[in-house]
């Protein structure tokens, strides 16, 4: 598909100057019909680098807040097994926030930039992160079912049209996958274990089932990037395209658990062959956009103070790096 995106070359420039843009646009077409890659020195519409670095850095910011939920309960994990398990997702989870901000970085905004942003509250993330999380089957739903909708949203996001976004998604997607299998795990356990256990598990599906929902974005018709992010092959399907590929794979996956699905209107559509579920309640996700969420300011607030708590390893980083360029200088 061609760029959709052909913006009229700015009149106030030298003719070297539009004769450069024109070039740069036509490629920039090119390799975006061809469905190939574009690196972080090739030329690019001014559009496509924003929404670049508005996804990709809200999905690390997403990534860096998401570790909060679960270190709540590294603590307190039933057994050591568990515990160890719990320490490196999360800190899969920091690793797949530095994979993200570093390709975010090479679109031109520093990472101390998007930091500030986070912490003044300025930036978006995910909004599924400003849930509580009250009980240890909690780690089993966020694992099945937050870890799921990541999956399922950002495997096509390996075939993202910007290289580095592209590739970074692919190892983040591998580990997504044994992150969704071991909340899968828990879950199991909980739902074959006593009444009380059983009972806890299907408490936290039925809190994380409409918010993991939502993950996906607003409905097709009020999404105001999708569009233009699908013809640019960042995005590869709609929000609701997504959502009701996910629907279709917890039905199933469910059924195993033992579980059920506190949506009582999803069913199969043979006309259009896809899943659909019931009404989600898009109030509350405007309201936890609008940073009116169950957790928002706690989020933030711990994200700051993490930040404020880390500043000297910053600045021992910089100081190293000041005396080798020294050493290698005066060599
Ligand atoms: N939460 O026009 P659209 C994870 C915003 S990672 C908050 O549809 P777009 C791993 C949207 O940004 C989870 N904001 O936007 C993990 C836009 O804002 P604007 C994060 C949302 O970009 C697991 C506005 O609404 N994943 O879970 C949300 O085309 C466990 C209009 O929406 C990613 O970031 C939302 N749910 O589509 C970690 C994946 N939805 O324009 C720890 C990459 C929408 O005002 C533990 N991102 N908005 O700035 C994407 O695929 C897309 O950005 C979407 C939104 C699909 C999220």
């Amino acid at each position: 598909m061609a760029s959709q995106n052909l913006q009229s070359v700015p009149a106030e420039l030298s003719p070297e100057e539009q004769e450069r843009e024109a070039a740069g646009q036509a490629y920039f077409d090119r390799i975006i019909s061809e469905d190939s890659r574009i690196e972080p020195r090739d030329w690019m519409p001014a559009a496509y680098r924003k929404t670049l670095l508005r996804q990709i850095s809200q999905h690390a910011h997403s990534e860096i807040i998401g570790m909060q939920p679960e270190a709540n309960w590294i603590t307190r994990a039933p057994s050591l097994k568990r515990k160890s398990i719990l320490m490196a997702k999360v800190q899969d989870e920091a690793g797949h926030g530095l994979y993200l901000y570093s390709a975010a970085e090479t679109l031109g905004q520093s990472r101390d930039q998007m930091m500030e942003d986070l912490i003044a509250g300025k930036a978006r993330y995910s909004s599924i992160f400003n849930y509580p999380t009250i009980s240890w089957a909690d780690m089993g739903a966020i694992g099945w079912l937050v870890d799921g909708a990541a999956i399922c949203n950002q495997v096509p996001l390996c075939r993202a049209s910007y290289g580095p976004y592209g590739r970074a998604m692919v190892r983040i997607c591998k580990e997504e996958s044994f992150h969704q299998r071991q909340g899968f795990e828990i879950l199991l356990e909980l739902s074959n274990g006593t009444p009380a256990q059983k009972q806890m598990a299907q408490d936290a599906v039925n809190r994380w089932y409409a918010p993991s929902l939502m993950m996906f974005g607003p409905p097709d018709e009020d999404s105001p990037n999708s569009k233009q992010s699908m013809a640019w092959n960042i995005k590869r399907f709609s929000n609701d395209e997504l959502r009701s590929r996910f629907v279709g794979m917890m039905v199933e996956q469910v059924r195993v658990l033992g579980l059920t699905l506190p949506d009582k209107d999803i069913r199969f559509n043979e006309e259009t062959k896809k899943w659909e579920h019931g009404p989600l309640d898009w109030n509350e996700f405007k309201e936890v956009l609008a940073g009116r969420g169950p957790c928002n300011s706690q989020r933030i607030e711990r994200r700051r103070e993490a930040h404020e708590n880390g500043a000297w390893v910053r600045e021992a980083a910089v100081a190293y790096t000041r005396k080798q360029a020294q050493k290698e200088n005066a060599a």
